[in-house]
């Protein structure tokens, strides 16, 4: 509870909340367990184009994540322009070129085998849009006072991970195919994009339509008892 004497009191109000019945609760969750089950990371896509309103409300859905002091420590860069995402693969593929020969362990590279990943990212420009993520470090850096320091983020890079967390689930949602690329180093990022200094990137998300004829690698995922831990009273 909210100290009203605090000498830091802010305004609370009401919680805008509705309690499900049972079986609607049992319902949504189920349809919804189920669209995030048949989820997966596509790397074909079709360059069929995605309304944007579509996109503008997914990005909606993750602006409404929770952050570290509310500080939404995130900026979406949407990129729909085919020049401009001929130049993100083209510095994509540059580095990951370079980490595929020469960055990446033996046990990395093993590691990812299953996935039949390679340098090559053609999805970066097959997909209609890329979402650009970008965390920001911190708040914006002053101009013009050379004393005076940007205002501190608290856990910025968890913050943002929890709503590319939202932002794929409503993609996914909207029945639209996602992948979570993130070429190393993604510094080129902030130079094409021209983001500002408390910017860093964070991950690139090609959405799309899948292609007619996408593939997939044949890996699962965990069952319930291998991830969830009870204790029981
Ligand atoms: N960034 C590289 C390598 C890569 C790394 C991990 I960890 C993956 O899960 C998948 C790929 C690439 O995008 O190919």
């Amino acid at each position: 509870m909210a100290d009203p004497d605090s000498a830091h009191a802010h305004p609370f109000q009401p919680l805008d909340w509705e309690r499900l019945p049972p079986e609607a609760q049992a319902e949504r969750l189920r349809a919804f367990v189920e669209v995030m089950a048949r989820r997966r990371t596509v790397r074909d896509f079709s360059p069929e184009p995605v309304p944007t309103a579509v996109i503008e409300d997914a990005v909606r859905a993750a602006g409404r994540a929770p952050s570290g002091a509310n500080q939404q420590p995130w900026t979406f860069v949407l990129v729909q322009d085919p020049a401009l995402k001929a130049r993100i693969r083209a510095a994509a593929e540059a580095e990951e070129r370079e980490s595929y020969a020469h960055r990446m362990s033996d046990e990395w590279l093993a590691a990812l085998a299953p996935l039949g990943t390679d340098w090559r990212k053609p999805h970066l420009e097959q997909a209609p849009c890329l979402i650009v993520v970008f965390e920001q470090v911190t708040g914006p850096v002053p101009q013009g006072d050379a004393a005076a320091r940007p205002p501190r983020h608290y856990y910025p890079k968890e913050s943002v991970g929890i709503a590319v967390g939202f932002l794929l689930c409503a993609l996914t949602h909207a029945g639209l195919a996602t992948l979570v690329h993130t070429p190393s180093p993604m510094r080129f990022l902030s130079a094409v994009l021209e983001r500002p200094p408390n910017e860093r990137a964070f991950c690139i998300i090609p959405v799309g339509y899948p292609a007619p004829d996408a593939q997939v690698p044949a890996i699962g995922k965990k069952s319930l008892p291998e991830i969830l831990v009870r204790y029981e009273g």
